[in-house]
């Protein structure tokens, strides 16, 4: 029976048990839509027509995302990019006894207004039916598996729940798609690491490169690589593994090695912390920006056929360079003395025009005295069971097959981390002058 209810801003059309129509639109201010969704039980089909102020039509099918993750780094980004390219996005959150949605919070909106391109879910990966609940409800065209224990030392302090939540938590993800009967309709990205590659076999490495993973972390990461790869061969899905280099950004995880470099850098220059202490200082990584990231991780998922794709800069550097890097951005100099667990980083200069214009005149004095005193130290606890000494990718397939292109360099990394933590740690000392 059909009945008509109107709101505010969609009218809803029930045709019959089982069929609902929404009508939705916003006009005025140059810029108009109008959308239309059909749903059915099984099934949900979104079509949305823009109109600019000209008139001209332009129609898009609405796109649905499921991110796993989605309060990570990654998720975050992605989360944004989607939903400005005009997607629906879905996100599996934890349940936490903080809201810990400090990354995507600019994006979210309240479970009351309608028209949503956010919406959250409560979910785990170590939780099927939920899982498969959540798959069937969003039907989502496109599903972005970031969600893991992605830290790789404390993989070796909680080998099996990292090898629940990043290993089977992907073939949950992949078996539910299966099962709900997606396997034509969902792609699947799958987030593969440059950590498979561990001992490295071959420089710089590459989609053939073999795997020699050196952490539970990425043994468990191997086992999601491969059962994404089954999944593509044996029931023809759209899955697809991107094998990320490194990547970070101002929202990066606190205990990654650049993010606990820029932060702790950043005290030092405002006096809340007098030294940093770290691991090992001459692993190289190859560090990119989480915002170009991102991209590739979607322009996968646009390919006619699922594949697997390396996503690096080329450039590797030790963790010392980048600590000097970051200390430069300030126009702090570094000098590193000693080796193994004496090495130790001292101030050999600042130059009071570039800490000056980066972190303020009313630190520099301060700053000054400590020229010649030690910053950072090493602390063996940071040391790991198995390390993986270097990692540099080579992307040409991405490049050639994706058109995929980082806009940053390490460079540029290393200042928009240092310009966000230096603006961060200053809201910290005010808040400390504060009494707070
Ligand atoms: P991240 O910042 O640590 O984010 C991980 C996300 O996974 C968070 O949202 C976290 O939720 C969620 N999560 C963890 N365990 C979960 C569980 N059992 N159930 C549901 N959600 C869970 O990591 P990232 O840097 O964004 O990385 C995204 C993905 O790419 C990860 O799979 C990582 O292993 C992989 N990767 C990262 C890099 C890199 O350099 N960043 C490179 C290659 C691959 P909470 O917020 O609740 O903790
Ligand atoms: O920043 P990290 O902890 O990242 P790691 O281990 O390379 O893993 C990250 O990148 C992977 C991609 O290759 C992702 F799959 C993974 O999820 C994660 O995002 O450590 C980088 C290097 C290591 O060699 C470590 O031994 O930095 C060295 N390091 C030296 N001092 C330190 C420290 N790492 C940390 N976290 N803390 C230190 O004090």
């Amino acid at each position: 029976m059909l009945s008509i209810y109107l709101t505010k801003k969609v009218i809803i059309l029930d045709l019959c048990k089982d069929l609902t129509v929404f009508l939705t639109g916003q006009f005025g201010g140059g810029f108009n839509f109008f959308s239309f969704s059909l749903r059915s039980s099984k099934n949900r089909y979104n079509y949305t027509t823009f109109a600019n102020a000209n008139n001209k039509i332009r129609p898009t099918m609405t796109k649905i995302a499921l991110i796993t993750g989605i309060t990570g780094q990654d998720g975050a980004y992605l989360a944004d990019y989607l939903i400005n390219k005009g997607y629906i996005v879905h996100g599996l959150k934890r349940r936490s006894s903080l809201f810990n949605t400090e990354r995507i919070d600019h994006l979210y909106q309240d479970p009351q207004e309608s028209n949503r391109r956010l919406i959250l879910h409560y979910g785990d990966m170590t939780d099927s039916l939920n899982l498969t609940r959540i798959i069937g409800e969003t039907q989502p065209d496109e599903i972005y598996n970031l969600a893991a224990m992605s830290h790789v030392q404390v993989s070796f302090e909680t080998p099996e729940y990292t090898a629940d939540a990043n290993g089977i938590g992907t073939l949950r993800i992949l078996e539910a798609v299966r099962l709900l009967g997606l396997t034509k309709k969902t792609r699947i990205y799958q987030a593969s690491t440059s950590e498979l590659y561990g001992l490295v076999q071959e420089i710089p490495q590459k989609e053939t490169t073999p795997f020699y993973p050196r952490s539970p972390y990425a043994v468990a990461k191997m086992y999601a690589y491969w059962i994404t790869v089954n999944y593509r061969e044996a029931y023809g899905m759209h899955a697809s593994n991107g094998i990320l280099f490194n990547h970070e950004s101002p929202l990066r995880g606190e205990t990654f090695v650049t993010r606990k470099v820029t932060r702790g850098v950043a005290k030092i220059a405002l006096g809340l912390q007098s030294a940093l202490f770290m691991g090992n200082l001459s692993a190289q990584r190859d560090w990119g920006h989480a915002k170009d990231y991102v991209k590739a991780m979607h322009l996968i998922l646009q390919q006619d056929k699922p594949d697997n794709y390396v996503i690096a800069t080329g450039v590797t550097s030790t963790i010392r360079d980048f600590i000097r890097m970051a200390f430069s951005e300030i126009g702090v100099s570094i000098e590193f003395r000693g080796k193994g667990v004496d090495e130790k980083g001292v101030i050999s200069s600042i130059d009071e025009k570039i800490f000056n214009a980066a972190v303020g005149e009313k630190h520099f004095i301060d700053l000054k005295k400590r020229i010649g005193e030690q910053v950072i130290s090493i602390d063996p606890k940071y040391f790991r069971p198995t390390e993986v000494d270097l990692l540099v990718g080579d992307s040409t397939k991405a490049k050639t097959k994706l058109g995929w292109k980082p806009e940053y360099d390490l460079p540029a990394l290393v200042k928009d981390m240092m310009q966000s933590d230096v603006k961060l740690m200053k809201k910290e000392l005010y808040l400390k002058e504060g009494g707070f």
